[in-house]
């Protein structure tokens, strides 16, 4: 599937980026930015029951979405620049997060069980 010239170009100035912001003994916090630089990978190690925060820096809105490995879909709805959406993670298992707006912006990751990695 051919991506559109306006795609390609969206695809350059969008990338996520992430920090760590607690670490408390039953789960942690990560938080995800978007911003206007080079797509480039995020791994992170979450597990069931830790949050990940999206902090908008980019100057347009998004509408984050994950998908769950059973296909569960949680929507994060509209998200102004300058503004943070959380979600705290359900399930085990690959999330893909996605923009229902710019179906460039891509991030995935592996959910472990909260009892496994203890
Ligand atoms: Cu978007």
């Amino acid at each position: 599937m051919a991506l559109d010239p306006a795609f390609r170009r969206l695809a350059a100035v969008f990338s996520l980026s992430l920090a760590v912001l607690t670490a408390p003994a039953s789960a942690e916090e990560f938080e995800v930015t978007i911003h206007h630089a080079e797509l480039q990978e995020v791994t992170i190690k979450p597990r069931v029951g830790d949050t990940i925060r999206f902090v908008n820096q980019a100057d347009i809105a998004h509408n984050l979405y994950l998908t769950y490995e059973d296909g569960q879909v949680e929507t994060l709805d509209t998200q102004p620049p300058r503004t943070t959406k959380q979600v705290v993670l359900r399930r085990a298992g690959h999330v893909v997060v996605r923009c229902w707006i710019h179906p460039i912006i891509r991030m995935e990751l592996d959910v472990a069980d909260k009892a496994a990695s203890q």
